[in-house]
């Protein structure tokens, strides 16, 4: 009996996804520990795929049935969770309307019209740029959004940054860990450690869910890209409890079980450190594996730092749980001019 059984889930998805053995990768960090991948980054044919279609899968049904005709979510500029509801909507036939806010104080020149927000706009979202800063909270702009469909005879159903602040927002992350475990027992062996990247927070909370359940939680090493920790922690720890009373766990999610480390958030959201870029350049150069500047790139950074500094004891396995999000680097060309 898995933890999902009872939920209704639309396909997204192509299935389980690759996880990957990383050995140039875990030989240029020292040798010592062995990285794999698990590639939530492919694991979809709609446009460019990511974490936020395992969310996705478990919120359309609610969607569907509460008979909406509008999506409305929000996001960044270059966010890809806006993406994916865009994809989202697009694939079921349902219309979108997003808020894009300014997230992110970096300028380059086509940073508005390439990556995720030209994929937005290509499959038709009405999406609107404003000026509002970061925040991974539920924002006004997108009450406002949800009102304006409405107002003009429209049927909204709103889903919130990343959808993480949603009653069914963290059961996609159960699902992740339940699919670990059989592939794990393919494969012969138990991860000791699963690195992700968190920002708005329900992917790390369904992760500790389903991993609570066989008493790994605290193995889930969350990476803060979004430099707002008390805020992120706080989300991450509510999202667990309600998903874990929501699937029937049984046991109480305690602040133990939440692992989130703030140290490579720097200098801002969506702004790259000089660390960062090199941890981007290096699994580019020795898997072929592509990160972003706003979160693969920021949880690299920290798994490898973590491992220079002895945080993994030697010979651990390491799942670093790689969520996408590539598609942003092109709002990045400047920075990454010479490679
Ligand atoms: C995002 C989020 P959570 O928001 O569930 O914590 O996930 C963090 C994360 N990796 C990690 C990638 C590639 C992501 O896109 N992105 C947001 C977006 O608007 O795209 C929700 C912030």
């Amino acid at each position: 009996m898995g933890l999902l059984d009872r939920f209704e889930r639309y396909p997204l998805t192509f299935g389980p996804t690759h996880i990957e053995f990383l050995p140039r990768l875990s030989e240029a960090v020292g040798g010592k520990v062995e990285i794999y991948a698990k590639r939530e980054d492919c694991n979809s044919g709609l446009a460019l795929g990511g974490n936020k279609l395992r969310k996705l899968e478990y919120i359309v049904p609610d969607a569907i049935a509460a008979g909406a005709d509008t999506l409305v979510s929000i996001g960044g500029v270059q966010s890809n969770h806006t993406r994916m509801v865009a994809a989202v909507a697009a694939k079921i036939g349902m219309k979108c309307r997003l808020v894009q806010e300014s997230w992110v104080p970096h300028e380059d020149a086509v940073y508005d019209r390439v990556g995720n927000i030209l994929l937005t706009r290509l499959m038709g979202a009405d999406s609107r740029i404003v000026s509002d800063g970061f925040d991974i909270g539920i924002r006004r702009s997108w009450e406002e959004a949800i009102q304006d469909v409405k107002d003009s005879g429209g049927v909204p159903y709103g889903i919130p940054a990343g959808a993480s602040v949603h009653k069914l927002g963290g059961l996609g992350y159960v699902g992740f860990a339940e699919e670990v475990r059989e592939q794990e027992a393919e494969l012969g062996f138990r991860f000791d450690y699963i690195v992700v990247c968190v920002v708005t927070g329900s992917t790390q909370a369904g992760m500790i869910v389903g991993f609570k359940a066989d008493g790994r939680a605290d193995r889930v090493i969350g990476i803060d890209a979004s430099g707002t920790i008390e805020q992120t922690r706080a989300q991450v720890t509510d999202i667990a409890r309600n998903t874990a009373k929501l699937v029937g766990l049984g046991r109480e999610i305690t602040n133990d079980d939440v692992h989130i480390n703030p140290d490579y958030a720097y200098p801002a959201y969506g702004v790259p450190s000089h660390e960062t870029n090199e941890a981007i350049r290096l699994a580019a150069r020795t898997e072929a594996m592509i990160t972003d500047p706003v979160y693969e790139g920021k949880s690299m950074q920290g798994m490898i730092d973590l491992i220079g500094k002895g945080f993994f004891p030697d010979g651990a396995k390491i799942l670093y749980a790689h969520l996408g999000g590539a598609p942003a680097l092109n709002g990045y060309s400047y920075t990454y001019r010479n490679g």
